[in-house]
């Protein structure tokens, strides 16, 4: 419970990063969902990425909406910021953030619920406009929080805890990502921490947008047979189509995964994302490709997953909208007042 406060004393021999950092300083509070969670596997996961990535905590931001999923980021990077939003609004106060300084990371917590029903529009503009952040949608296909209703991404046909049938088309969270425009796309599944960690790190280290869709079981409300959103439907349908390994500076990493064909993405910040194939057909850089496998796989029944899309030339949306490099509570009165000349100027280039 939140009010239990966390032992900070650790085992002395605990591993340090290279800023002597051990995984408990990257922490949070302790966790208040329900025993079992997949949210709290991904808290886990996002607290070993940051932690390999060596991310100074103060140095990340933590967004989030509402519901079990946004409640997340209490429970992970204690030391870092924080602004949990209002219900579905997460994207918008992410993209004025993200706006205002760009030399923080911005990692988004989001839900079905969250994202797929009150803040659609929101999830939607985020995608196109290209917010440089990561964005984690904690997918159970219920509303966790509120007792378990049906959210927008439950499969037609799946059937709830009580024994009502969905009878609604779900809303592909991927799909739609990869139509709006966003530049790194993936789902994974949190009982998968060995694929959800590298993806994390990939999209901390992209350029634009990085929406990751994890499937992520609520355990209290649909963790039965009839649902597609289960440990046991997940773990029996799982197609992974790759295996991501992020190299920075090119520093050779060791590979504990078995072999493939290996595709090599060179990113803005000149991290590469090492692509194990393991369809060999499938091509994370072909958008039209991508869109048709994860379709058919949806189709079947599958539940695809890994680095699904992933394009490094488009930037950001600080690039397109020119933002200044510097966060803009920075900025002194000499840049923020330049004086009547510039504004005779734009007032002319204006006519
Ligand atoms: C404006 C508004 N409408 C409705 C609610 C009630 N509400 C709280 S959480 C939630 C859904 C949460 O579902 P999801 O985003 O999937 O998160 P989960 O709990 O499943 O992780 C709803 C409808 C609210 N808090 N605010
Ligand atoms: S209700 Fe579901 S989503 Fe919420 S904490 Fe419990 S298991 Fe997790
Ligand atoms: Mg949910």
């Amino acid at each position: 419970m939140t009010y239990v406060l966390k032992p900070k004393f650790h085992h002395p021999a605990l591993p340090k990063n290279n800023l002597g950092l051990t995984h408990r300083d990257y922490e949070g509070s302790v966790s208040t969902l329900c025993a079992g969670c997949g949210h709290d596997s991904i808290s886990a996961a996002i607290i070993q990425a940051c932690w390999e990535l060596d991310l100074p905590p103060h140095r990340v931001a933590k967004m989030s909406g509402i519901g079990c999923s946004s409640k997340t980021p209490t429970y992970f990077l204690g030391q870092s910021h924080g602004f949990n939003s209002v219900h579905g609004r997460m994207p918008a106060v992410a993209t004025g953030a993200s706006l205002a300084n760009r030399d923080l990371v911005y990692l988004g917590v989001s839900g079905d619920g969250d994202s797929a029903s009150i803040g659609l529009s929101h999830f939607a503009h985020c995608l196109r406009r290209g917010v440089k952040m990561v964005y984690i949608l904690e997918n159970n296909g219920v509303y966790g929080l509120t007792k378990g209703q049906f959210s927008a991404t439950a499969d037609i046909g799946s059937v709830s805890k009580q024994g009502v049938r969905n009878n609604d088309e779900p809303i592909d969270l991927i799909s739609m990502a990869i139509l709006l425009g966003a530049t790194y796309v993936a789902r994974s599944f949190s009982g998968d921490k060995r694929q959800l960690v590298p993806l994390i790190k990939g999209a901390i280290h992209h350029r634009g947008i990085g929406f990751i869709d994890v499937i992520s079981p609520c355990v209290a409300f649909n963790n039965h047979p009839g649902s597609t959103k289960s440990f046991d439907y997940v773990r029996a349908h799982n197609d992974a189509v790759n295996a991501l390994d992020l190299m920075i500076d090119r520093d050779e990493i060791v590979i504990d995964h078995e072999p493939g064909t290996v595709v090599e993405v060179t990113q803005h910040d000149g991290s590469v994302l090492r692509l194990r194939k393991i369809e060999e057909d499938y091509d994370a850089t072909d958008r039209l490709a991508a869109l048709g496998y994860v379709q058919h796989g949806h189709a079947a029944g599958e539940v695809v997953t890994g680095l699904l899309y992933v394009n490094h030339e488009m930037g950001d949306l600080n690039d397109r909208m020119n933002t200044v490099e510097v966060p803009l509570n920075s900025l002194g009165d000499a840049e923020l007042c330049p004086g009547s000349a510039a504004l005779d100027t734009i007032n002319a280039a204006l006519r």
